[in-house]
């Protein structure tokens, strides 16, 4: 059920609830039901406010109520001025773009669709499969890459992906490319490895070509919640991430842990998937997120 049936229901079950100001039990279920939706700490800032509100009788429509909750939840995203960067593109030569995410997170889905949108904007886009080590990566991305009418640098299976990497600068720089987007491989069973690994990725693009990548943008499934938020930290102490991409928001009841993430790993959020289409792919606007994420 929408996030904002459920408050309603609790909160309006009487219309003489909000009239009369805080009630206790009203105020211990509206928390259960932030907590079930995995808003994680954000919850008691929510709570603590609300009861505020309350007490000085601000809120007595369903309108209010409402309004108050979007108030809320954008001024969450717009609080902290400072991760508020804009999207960060080379002064001269190509933009890199760097992806990292889990396996699964939607990287090389963003790759193709943030793709699509550059080409969209009259730029010329090259692709990189630097994810060397799992079987029909690169083909998935070759396959996006055809679609997409795109060239795809792409490296021997089980090869250093960092080389991937280094070639894809090099031919971004030689064929005069506008951006060059770096798909990267997701494992974390092996996390040492895989921080290791990131970390010389970032290093040779960052040797090759001054300044960059200029944007790496951290892939986090919308649908795992509060788990969104550690993995999150593992990447962002591992490289510096410039901005995240929220995907597979529709459909998940879990989406409250989005309000955290900018926060917890201090990167503001970029873009938001928010279906299986090659359109899904939305920049991140507060006020549209939170008003998705309370439904009907
Ligand atoms: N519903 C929905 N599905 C999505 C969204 N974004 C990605 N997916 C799906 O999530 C699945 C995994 O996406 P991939 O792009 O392959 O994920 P990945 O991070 O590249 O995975 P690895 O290469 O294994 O590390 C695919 O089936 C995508 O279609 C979204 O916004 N909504
Ligand atoms: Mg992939």
């Amino acid at each position: 059920m929408a996030l904002w049936r459920r408050i309603k229901e609790i909160a309006l079950t009487d219309v003489a609830v909000l009239v009369k100001g805080v009630d206790h039990d009203m105020l211990e279920d509206v928390e259960r039901v932030l907590i079930e939706a995995d808003f994680g700490p954000a919850t008691f800032d929510l709570m603590e406010d609300l009861e505020r509100q309350l007490r000085r009788g601000d809120l007595k429509t369903e309108a209010a109520l409402r309004a108050w909750l979007v108030a809320e939840l954008v001024g969450m995203f717009e609080s902290d001025a400072a991760t508020l960067t804009p999207f960060q593109f080379a002064a001269d030569g190509p933009t890199v773009v760097l992806l990292l995410g889990v396996n699964g997170a939607g990287k090389t889905t963003v790759a193709a669709r943030l793709a699509r949108r550059f080409l969209r904007h009259g730029k010329t886009v090259l692709l990189a499969a630097a994810d060397t080590f799992r079987a029909g990566a690169q083909e998935q991305l070759s396959i996006w890459g055809e679609r997409l009418g795109l060239p795809v640098v792409t490296g021997t299976r089980g090869g250093d992906p960092a080389a991937v990497a280094y070639d894809a600068v090099d031919a971004a720089i030689a064929r005069d490319i506008d951006v060059l987007i770096v798909d990267t491989a997701g494992r974390l069973h092996t996390q040492d490895n895989l921080v290791t690994e990131l970390q010389k990725i970032v290093r040779v693009i960052g040797r090759r070509c001054e300044g960059a990548p200029h944007e790496s943008l951290l892939v986090l499934d919308g649908t795992v919640g509060q788990n969104a938020v550690q993995q999150g930290k593992i990447f962002s102490g591992a490289v510096p991430v410039s901005g995240l991409v929220v995907t597979k928001l529709d459909g998940t009841a879990k989406g409250g842990a989005v309000v955290s993430l900018q926060r917890m790993i201090g990167a503001p959020i970029r873009f938001v998937g928010v279906g299986e289409g090659m359109d899904d792919l939305e920049d991140f606007d507060p006020h549209r997120f939170a008003e998705r994420l309370l439904g009907d």
